[in-house]
This record gives C-alpha cells, structure tokens and sequence, in this order.
C-alpha cells in the first residue's frame, strides 16, 4: 500500500473557537486557518506538528459522520480518525479492499486542502477509523 507517513489526525470537537487556546496558544502550532469541507459536513482547522498536523473537526450538522460521533460522546472531544499518506489513493483503496478491510468510500472524496481521500470502515479497523489520504 505504500504508507509514507501520517498525513494528520483528526480530533472532533464541538467548536473549533474554543481549542484555539490549546493549540495556537498553550502549545504554539502554527496554524493553517479553517475551511468548510461540504462534502464532509465539516469545519476543519489544521496545526502544523513537524510533516504531519492535528486537524480539528467541527460539525456543519448534526446528522453528519462528526455530528453524530460526537453526539454519542455526550460532545467530549476525542480523536476521531488516523489519516495516512498514499500516493495513489485508488490503488490503496483497491488494495485495502483485497485484502479485507470493508470501504467507506469506494471512490475517493475531495477532501480539505484539495486532498482526495477515502475512508476505511472501523468495524474492520480494530475500531479506529482510518483516512487514506493523497496529498498531491
Ligand atoms: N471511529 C470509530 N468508530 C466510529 C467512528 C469513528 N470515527 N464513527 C462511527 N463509529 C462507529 C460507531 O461508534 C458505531 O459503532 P457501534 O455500532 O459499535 O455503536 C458504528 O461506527 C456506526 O456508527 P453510526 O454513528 O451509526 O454511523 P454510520 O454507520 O452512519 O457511519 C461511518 C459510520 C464510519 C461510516 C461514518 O462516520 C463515515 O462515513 N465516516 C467517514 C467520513 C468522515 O468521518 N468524515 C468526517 C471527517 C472528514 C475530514 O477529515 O475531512
């Protein structure tokens, strides 16, 4: 599959307004500013660690995968999936497939910063959602 690295990890959290304190200000990460991914249902702020960042992840609605996630968490913040770097992201998607995993998206998606990723289901993923993420 050709994993390089990991490409960020996602932490769900009711208002992204009110982490800022955490992470651009206690531990100083340079942030790279928000952005609505629609095809998500989300806002998403991402925090520059080293290669990799801490994405934040806001719901845009209640009925969305963030939305509901949260909501079964009684809205506590908690990290919500893995995402790694492939460089062809159709070709792990086959790959994982084949191998046994069961596929959120059988195509990938557009994701935040002109990624396209694809999601792996946690029922065959230990219970850890995992992103499969093409950066360019
Ligand atoms: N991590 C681990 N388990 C998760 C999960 C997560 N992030 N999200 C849902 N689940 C589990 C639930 O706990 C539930 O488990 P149980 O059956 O044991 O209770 C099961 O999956 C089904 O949960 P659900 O609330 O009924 O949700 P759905 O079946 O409707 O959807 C999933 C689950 C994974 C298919 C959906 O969340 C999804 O499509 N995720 C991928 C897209 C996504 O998460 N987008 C947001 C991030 C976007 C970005 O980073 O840009």
């Amino acid at each position: 599959m050709n994993i390089g690295k990991i490409s960020h990890i996602g932490i769900a959290v009711e208002n992204i307004e009110q982490h800022l304190a955490l992470y651009r200000d206690i531990l100083g990460l340079p942030s790279g500013g928000t952005e609505i991914v629609e095809d998500q249902g989300v806002k998403v702020a991402f925090f520059e660690v080293g290669d990799s960042r801490l994405e934040l992840l806001e719901a845009t609605a209640a009925d969305s995968p963030v939305g509901k996630f949260l909501e079964k968490r009684g809205g506590k913040p908690a990290v919500h999936h893995i995402a790694l770097c492939v460089p062809d992201v159709e070709a792990a998607l086959e790959t994982a497939k084949k191998r046994g995993a069961r596929l959120v998206d059988e195509q990938p998606r557009r994701g935040a910063h002109g990624t396209k990723i694809a999601f792996l289901h946690p029922k065959t993923t230990g219970g850890i959602l995992i992103e499969l993420c093409q950066e360019n």
